[in-house]
Parts: structure tokens; sequence; C-alpha cells
């Protein structure tokens, strides 16, 4: 059996190439797979929006009956929040079956624990960017903001990405990469030598430098390519695999 995971795919409407790279992947990565696949683990950043369960899209309906497809050829589908679409709800796993998982779940492959992540609460040079995302991680704040007209909403959200990226013109690569010391800290905290995240969109895999070492794998976001971590009884291997244009 195999254990996949994948992250910041960021589907849009905007990228059709990228929607059905993933339902190609669906099929080769997942139901068809020659070992079988017994998890897929989506890592945060699946939509490159998320504004509420209940902002009903074609893309959101096609890619959920192919996130169903999934469930019903029995393979269990975690979901982890990305800053992008950190308000999938409840409602939106219940009708695919999947599992909403928590940033810094613990799972356990070949018997030994592994450390997944999201990857943005490991860049604590961007405090900028934390300090946004205590005000909308708050439930409060989630709550008035899911309560807004649909329309007002995405408003907002296009008014944030513009500020995002505008002040990521202002960041430099380093304050918005991931702090290796923090990372070597979670995962000691956590007692585990393999950590897995998305996020930075810097594939690779790192030796941690930290005494106890370790290993940091981060998944790729998809344009030209798609990334994926696939995880065997005995090895664990980052690829990446070509998309084509639409
Ligand atoms: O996303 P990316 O990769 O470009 O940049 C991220 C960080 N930015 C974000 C913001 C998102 O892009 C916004 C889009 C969310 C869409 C859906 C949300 C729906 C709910 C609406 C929520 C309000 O996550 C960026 C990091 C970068 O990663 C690298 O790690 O640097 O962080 C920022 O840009 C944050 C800025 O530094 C500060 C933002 C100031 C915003 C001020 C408004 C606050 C008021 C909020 C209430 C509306
Ligand atoms: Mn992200």
């Amino acid at each position: 059996m195999r254990t996949v995971f994948i992250s910041d795919l960021h589907l849009t409407e905007k990228r059709p190439d990228i929607t059905r790279a993933f339902f190609s992947f669906i099929k080769r990565e997942c139901i068809n797979s020659d070992t079988p696949t017994s998890a897929l683990y989506i890592l945060g950043d699946f939509f490159e929006a998320w504004i509420g369960d209940d902002c009903s899209t074609l893309l959101a309906e096609d890619v959920k009956t192919h996130l169903e497809s999934i469930t019903n050829a029995g393979i269990d589908l975690y979901i982890m929040h990305g800053n992008r679409d950190f308000l999938i709800g409840q409602s939106f796993c219940n009708d695919i079956g999947a599992q909403l998982i928590q940033d810094g779940t613990i799972i356990h492959l070949d018997e030994k624990p592994v450390l997944l992540m999201h990857g943005d609460t490991l860049c604590t040079q961007d405090v900028q960017y934390l300090a946004f995302r205590e005000v909308v991680r708050n439930p409060a704040w989630q709550h008035d903001f899911l309560s807004k007209p649909i329309s007002e909403r995405q408003a907002i959200a296009q008014q944030l990405r513009q500020k995002s990226q505008e002040s990521a013109a202002d960041k430099s690569e380093y304050i918005m990469d991931v702090d290796q010391q923090e990372a070597a800290k979670r995962l000691n905290a956590s007692h585990c030598n393999l950590l897995i995240h998305g996020h930075t969109h810097r594939p690779a895999v790192h030796p941690l430098t930290s005494p106890e070492g370790g290993y940091r794998y981060v998944l790729g976001d998809w344009d030209k390519y798609g990334w994926m971590i696939v995880a065997n009884d005995s090895d664990i291997e980052l690829s990446k695999f070509q998309i084509t244009p639409s």
C-alpha cells in the first residue's frame, strides 16, 4: 500500500489545465495506481481561494465529484487548510467523505511518526503574515465573515489577494521561506524525524541540521509541473510530472 501527499494546486477557473491534471492524477496515482493507494493527503492551498462552503461554483462542484470518486474507491482522503482555503468547512468534507485534519497532525508511515503541516507557520520571519493569520483564524472573525453576502466576501478576498501581492513584492525571499530552526523545533517537539509540508513553492528534500537530525520534505505548487510525495512501505519520494498546458 502507498500513501500520497500533494499541496498547493491553487485550483481556479483561470487554470483549467491544472484542474484537468488533477483529475488525471486521481485516476493514475490514486484509483488505478499499480501499488494500491490507501490514502491521499491534501496539505493546503488546494483551492486558489475559498470563501465558504456555501459559495457553489461549477469548478467547486466538478472538483467535489472527482474527490468523491477517491473516497468511493475506498481511499482515505484527508484535507488540511492552507492560507488560501482555511475556510473549507465540515460541510464540504462531509459531502465528499473526506476528513479535515489539523495543521501539525502526526501520522504513522511504516510505524514511524511523521509531522504534516501546510508550512505557513514555519515562516516565522514573516511577522506581518503571522499577525494577519492570527486575525483570520479567529472563529468569531470567521463567523462574521461567513455571515456576509457572497458578493461581499468575493470582493474582500480579491482585495486581500491584491494586498498580499503588493506586500510580497516588498518581502525578501528569505522572509517568506521556512525558518530551519523552527522546523527542527517543531519536529523535535512532536518526536518525529520526518516533516512534510507545502506553502513555500520550493520543492526539495532538506536534511535538518539540528543534533536530532531528520528530514523536511517540501511539496511544490502545481504550475508547469505537478508535485507529489509517495510513501511506500519502505521509502518515500518527492517527484514531479509535466502538466499539459491548455
Ligand atoms: O497567498 P500568497 O502565497 O500570495 O501569500 C501568502 C500570504 N498571504 C496570504 C493572503 C492570501 O493570499 C489572501 C487570499 C485569501 C483568499 C481566501 C480567503 C477568504 C477569506 C478572506 C480572508 C480575509 O495568505 C503572505 C505571505 C506569503 O504567503 C508567503 O508566506 O507573505 O502574507 C501576506 O501577504 C500578508 C501581509 O503581509 C499582510 C496582509 C495585510 C492585509 C490587511 C487586511 C487585514 C484585514 C483583514 C480583514 C479583511
Ligand atoms: Mn500557502
